[in-house]
């Protein structure tokens, strides 16, 4: 599918630093090392409703990542999916009398629009699943040919007994696991399973679905194996990064994860399992199922998209957050300071911000640290002034190429 625009992003002087990120599976802070190319996959919407402020912030978390690494002189290849077939999908297609295709596409139009507006790097591959069914079909037989999946009524499970490494990335018991998986989207009680957590990998035809003819016969994907099939073709295995909300890491990085190793033999199928935290709106998790949304598309045309941006800079990635609205006037405050300071015709010298503004995001994105730095900086040229005339160039410079707002 096509991806959306991307903006220049400047050059910065001085010295980049690694990156370190938290790591679920390792259940620990570690520095990444990727190749001349950085590769990471992060799960991409399932587009039956307008993007919130929670898909944003996943977003905007793993943009910081490449935006450091690319600060770091490495190619990235990002790659994110849409869950362009699923049963919400087809759900709000039904309750709508809309065609769950031009469903699909509206909603992945307007979240192209969230995205640029926010100035969040597109991906190099941007992949519907409808684009691949036939591709993801032959990674099933793939696994079937090794021995982990059977058939129950012409649908296709991964059999969790064949899953040595099941569990190592969310570190969850199996009540845990159970409970997971029954709220999102796995069928524990389903008579006829091996086992309660076997996943669904195919779904064979039913009545007034959608279908595909394939090597399966005919029917749709599952939802986990569609990530780990554009992932693997797209980047092969042991790459840098899987990323995706905290929502995520259980079933659907779990699952995933022992997929990759299944196909691949590699463990870990990622070498990080990186996760954003969940935001919510009158103290529940922000979700389309329960309606009580902020949408990126209504709060960008009420306000500066780059104030957007600077609410979910102003949290840890990390953080579970509530949005309130004086979030939104706060960092509409902070736009306007740092705009004055960087009309400035010079400054306080901005080499040490540069490095402080590297080494915050370089520690696990420490963003709402970056910001602080900036403020520092801000307040003093806008109350002391000073001599740098290159100064307040060179603030832009790092807003925009590390933090992505344009001053
Ligand atoms: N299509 C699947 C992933 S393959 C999916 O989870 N789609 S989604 O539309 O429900 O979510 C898209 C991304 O936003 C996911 O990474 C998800 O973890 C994240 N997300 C969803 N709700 C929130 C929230 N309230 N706060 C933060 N992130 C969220
Ligand atoms: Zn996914």
């Amino acid at each position: 599918m096509r991806s959306w625009a991307a903006q220049n992003v400047p050059k910065l002087p001085g010295e980049s630093i690694p990156l370190s990120l938290y790591d679920t599976s390792a259940r620990q802070v570690r520095q990444t090392d990727p190749g001349p190319t950085a590769r990471i996959y992060v799960c991409g919407i399932t587009p039956y409703d307008a993007t919130h402020l929670g898909h944003a912030n996943t977003y905007h978390a793993f943009d910081l990542v490449g935006r450091m690494w690319r600060d770091a002189g490495h190619e990235v290849h990002y790659t994110q999916n849409a869950t362009d077939v699923d049963d919400p999908l087809l759900e709000r297609a039904a309750q709508t009398g809309i065609d769950w295709r031009d469903l699909a596409e509206r909603e992945i139009e307007l979240f192209r629009g969230d995205m640029e507006a926010l100035r969040i790097l597109p991906p190099r591959e941007y992949v519907g699943v409808t684009e691949v069914v036939g591709r993801v079909a032959d990674l099933i037989a793939k696994l079937s040919a090794k021995g982990v999946t059977y058939v129950l009524d012409g649908d296709v499970y991964f059999s969790v007994s064949d899953a040595p490494k099941f569990g190592q990335v969310s570190g969850y018991d199996e009540t845990e696991m159970t409970v997971l998986f029954a709220e999102r989207g796995g069928d524990p009680g389903r008579a006829g399973k091996r086992h309660p957590l076997d996943w669904l990998l195919w779904r064979a035809e039913r009545p007034g679905e959608p279908v595909w003819e394939s090597r399966l016969g005919r029917g749709r994907p599952g939802w986990h194996i569609e990530c780990t099939a554009i992932a693997v073709d797209s980047l092969g295995s042991g790459f840098d990064v899987a990323g995706g909300g905290s929502d995520l890491i259980f079933p659907h990085h779990e699952c995933g994860a022992s997929e990759g190793h299944a196909l691949t033999g590699e463990w870990p199928f990622a070498k990080f399992y990186t996760h954003a935290g969940m935001v919510a709106l009158d103290g529940d998790k922000m979700s389309k199922s329960k309606g009580n949304l902020v949408f990126v598309s209504k709060l960008r045309l009420a306000h500066d998209p780059m104030a957007v941006r600077l609410v979910l800079l102003a949290h840890h990635y990390r953080a579970d957050w509530e949005y309130v609205p004086s979030l939104i006037a706060d960092a509409e405050r902070r736009l306007a300071t740092w705009r004055s300071a960087v009309t400035l015709s010079s400054g306080p010298r901005a080499d040490d911000l540069l490095a402080t503004v590297r080494a915050r995001l370089a520690d696990d994105l420490d963003s709402p640290g970056a910001l602080a730095a900036v403020d520092a900086w801000a307040a003093e040229a806008l109350t002391a002034g000073g001599p740098d005339p290159d100064a307040p160039r060179l603030v832009r410079d790092l807003a925009d190429a590390l933090l992505g707002v344009a001053l």
